[in-house]
């Protein structure tokens, strides 16, 4: 070889980093965004990919991840459909040297070795601005507020976590009541479900606020059936940003959105590359992310990726 140029000794890895991914299902149009985006960020930076779709059940995953481990991919990275009853599979990770990386999701483990880092949105912080905005709407309001919400999957990280920024908010005006909250499974059809119970129900429903845009849009049509006009009758709130949410929104249709960015590929891949690779990376990396009105989302909507 060539003459030593005083950089001697540091192998250069340039094998392909196969990732195991676990993908919670396809319930969102959220979802289908983020899935692009893992399985395109993987193409671009050349990490091999295995990807599995849960179809939002936890023992699909356990499942997933078993597989991975036996295959022994280098980095194995899962968005948990559910918050709790990781630790067994986690361990099993952990054991055989296979370091795992949240995205999206986090777990409620009391043990933070079992996984690197955590990669995903604060999502009580985002239920917390869908109630500073309905606090502020509602500042002059005399008589109660009645307020329905729809919640994610049961257990779900993000339905626990917005239903708590949401609550904490709103407790701000003692006339805002959540009459109601019941789980519509984050999917269009759980939101139009729910809704359709809620409405007959109740005769006086002021604000829905929905833990994503999916459930909205199934809610509108409910409250379209219903004979009543959604963004009017109904003020509705809604989580995540994904282009027909956005569009209800430019329409009138909803009227606030939290958003939640599904874009986390790009960060994700370099995460995989830098862990596999010995280095430090720090245990937890939040997403950036702001808030539509109407007004907002009707200048923002033509340059809307997703
Ligand atoms: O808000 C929802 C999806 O975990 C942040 O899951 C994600 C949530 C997202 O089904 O649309």
């Amino acid at each position: 070889g060539n003459s030593d140029t005083g950089g001697g000794g540091g192998t250069k890895d340039d094998g392909k980093i196969t990732m195991g991914f676990s993908q919670v299902g396809a319930e969102s149009g959220w979802r289908t965004a983020n899935t692009t985006s893992i399985k395109e960020s993987a193409a671009a930076a050349g990490v091999e990919l295995k990807f599995d779709d849960a179809q939002q059940k936890q023992e699909n995953q356990i499942k997933a991840i078993r597989n991975y481990i036996q295959q022994k991919v280098d980095v194995i990275a899962f968005s948990p459909v559910v918050e709790s009853g990781w630790d067994t599979v986690l361990k099993e990770a952990k054991d055989a040297k296979i370091p795992v990386i949240l995205t999206d999701r986090s777990v409620d483990s009391a043990d933070k070795t079992l996984y690197k880092t955590f990669l995903g949105s604060d999502f009580v912080k985002e239920g917390k601005l869908a109630g500073e905005w309905l606090v502020e709407q509602k500042k002059s309001a005399t008589g109660t507020v009645n307020i329905v919400e729809l919640q994610g999957n049961t257990g779900a990280a993000p339905a626990n976590d917005r239903k708590k920024g949401f609550g904490e908010a709103i407790a701000a005006n003692p006339n805002l009541k959540i009459i109601a909250s019941q789980p519509g499974d984050f999917t269009r059809a759980g939101g139009k479900q729910v809704m359709e119970q809620f409405l007959k129900a109740n005769p006086k429903i002021d604000v829905l606020f929905a833990h994503n845009d999916d459930m909205g849009l199934g809610a509108i049509e409910a409250i379209t059936a219903a004979g009543k006009v959604p963004g009017k009758d109904i003020t509705i709130i809604t989580v995540d940003a994904v282009k027909d949410g956005m569009q209800a929104l430019a329409d009138g249709k909803f009227n606030f959105i939290a958003e939640c960015s599904p874009l986390l590929g790009p960060q994700l891949m370099d995460l995989a590359k830098k862990v596999h690779a010995g280095e430090e990376v720090p245990p937890r990396i939040e997403t950036e992310e702001t808030t539509f009105t109407t007004e907002q989302a009707k200048e923002a909507l033509p340059n809307r990726k997703y």
